[in-house]
């Protein structure tokens, strides 16, 4: 029988409403690199139990990433970051405030425990993909070079002038 490869990164979000246009676009990222990740709707303060055996699954599994987005009072970075060693990037997700009380719940740590906080939305969505993508291609090249010629192209994307 095949061996099933492991997910190197693990995509975890509040509710089911921090999806839609939002990170959706993370896993479509992921995907575009050929990342092989799992997704789940943990919530800190609405399923903590759910969040406490991801993690120790997590570990068990050997992702190396997590990737963690939430809104409003959006501990659920924070919290995942107490609970693991691996690093954890902070997605804050739009809210009634914008998303602005999302950003700061998420990326306001008090020393000692750091969540690699992204934009609001879907920029933070799309960049904590690409940035679980920096931090594996320091491990496996075949990562790096994928990265590398992204990056070429999305420069080509950027037009010369503005009209
Ligand atoms: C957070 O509360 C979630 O991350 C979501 O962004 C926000 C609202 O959740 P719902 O009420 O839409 O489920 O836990």
């Amino acid at each position: 029988m095949k061996k099933k490869s492991n997910s190197l990164v693990g995509v975890i979000m509040g509710s089911k409403s921090d999806w839609s246009g939002t990170m959706e676009h993370c896993s479509d990222t992921l995907k575009q690199f050929g990342i092989k990740h799992e997704v789940k709707v943990i919530s800190a303060h609405r399923t903590p139990k759910r969040l406490h055996k991801f993690l120790k699954d997590a570990e068990k599994k050997k992702i190396e990433v997590i990737i963690a987005a939430a809104g409003m009072s959006a501990h659920l970075a924070g919290v995942t970051a107490s609970l693991t060693t691996l690093p954890v990037l902070g997605v804050p997700t739009e809210s009634k405030l914008k998303g602005l009380d999302s950003l700061l719940s998420t990326v306001q740590m008090p020393s000692g425990i750091p969540v690699g906080t992204l934009a609001i939305g879907k920029a933070g969505a799309v960049n904590s993909a690409l940035l679980a993508v920096s931090i594996l291609s320091t491990r496996y090249g075949e990562i790096r070079k994928k990265l590398q010629n992204y990056r070429k192209k999305f420069e080509k994307k950027v037009p010369k002038k503005p009209f």
